[in-house]
């Protein structure tokens, strides 16, 4: 490409189909990269509570019976996290949510497990116990989420850190732990001792584009 070539950005040929529960972190993670991707799709709400996804027609889709899962013109995908590594490699070609480099990328992919484990055992599930009213002791879940807060925390200040979890700009890394971390307080964690994590949090909030999660008025957040 020359720089006088203007930058054509690939784009699905229809929208993606998004299957979704919209009160899950799991779903915002990959509706917010649709949207800061600006890119088309339709959201098919899949109802929990019913026990929708485990009926066959979503298993055909996923048979792990989980949200989110993506249709995008027949790529069938599930797995927020493997879906964020998709639509980055597919649409953002510039790399700039998904680095190329070897050592840029592996430094995402640690956040992206820490997404998929600490992140998901801790704050994201006393969310679940908390605002699903699911059975479960939430005093470990709470530690969890507290011992990844402080690591987060001084990640964030350390000397030299940068603005987002990666690098200067946001990555995938930063999306896939934006929503349960937002919402932790949902779940009885506290953000009141992170000042570095709530200024993080409010640079994602503050991204074009942006879509926040509905709150639930549960945990920290239920009416005094
Ligand atoms: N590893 C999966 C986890 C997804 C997940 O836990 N989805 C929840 C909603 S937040 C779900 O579908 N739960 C239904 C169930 O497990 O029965 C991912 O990252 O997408």
């Amino acid at each position: 490409m020359t720089a006088s070539t203007p930058s054509t950005r690939p784009a699905p040929s229809r929208p993606i189909r998004l299957y979704r529960f919209a009160l899950s972190g799991h779903c915002h993670r990959v509706e917010l990269m649709l949207h800061l991707l600006n890119l088309p799709f339709e959201a098919v709400d899949v109802d929990l509570p019913a026990k929708e996804h485990l009926q066959p027609p979503f298993l055909a889709i996923n048979p792990f019976g989980q949200v989110p899962a993506i249709d995008d013109n027949g790529v069938i995908l599930s797995d927020s996290n493997a879906i964020l590594v998709y639509l980055a490699s597919r649409y953002d070609p510039a790399g700039t949510w998904l680095p190329r480099d070897p050592a840029a990328a592996a430094n995402v992919q640690r956040w992206l497990s820490v997404a998929a484990g600490d992140l998901a055992f801790g704050a994201a599930a006393a969310r679940i116990v908390v605002a699903f009213k699911r059975p479960g002791d939430t005093v470990d879940m709470i530690q969890r989420a507290n011992q990844l807060l402080t690591r987060m925390e001084s990640h964030l200040t350390a000397p030299g850190a940068s603005a987002f979890l990666t690098s200067a700009t946001p990555t995938i890394a930063d999306l896939a732990c934006y929503a349960y971390l937002a919402h932790a307080p949902e779940g009885n964690v506290t953000l009141e001792p992170y000042p570095a994590v709530r200024a993080w949090l409010a640079r994602i909030a503050a991204l074009p584009g942006f879509v926040p999660m509905a709150s639930l008025p549960c945990g920290l957040n239920a009416a005094a």
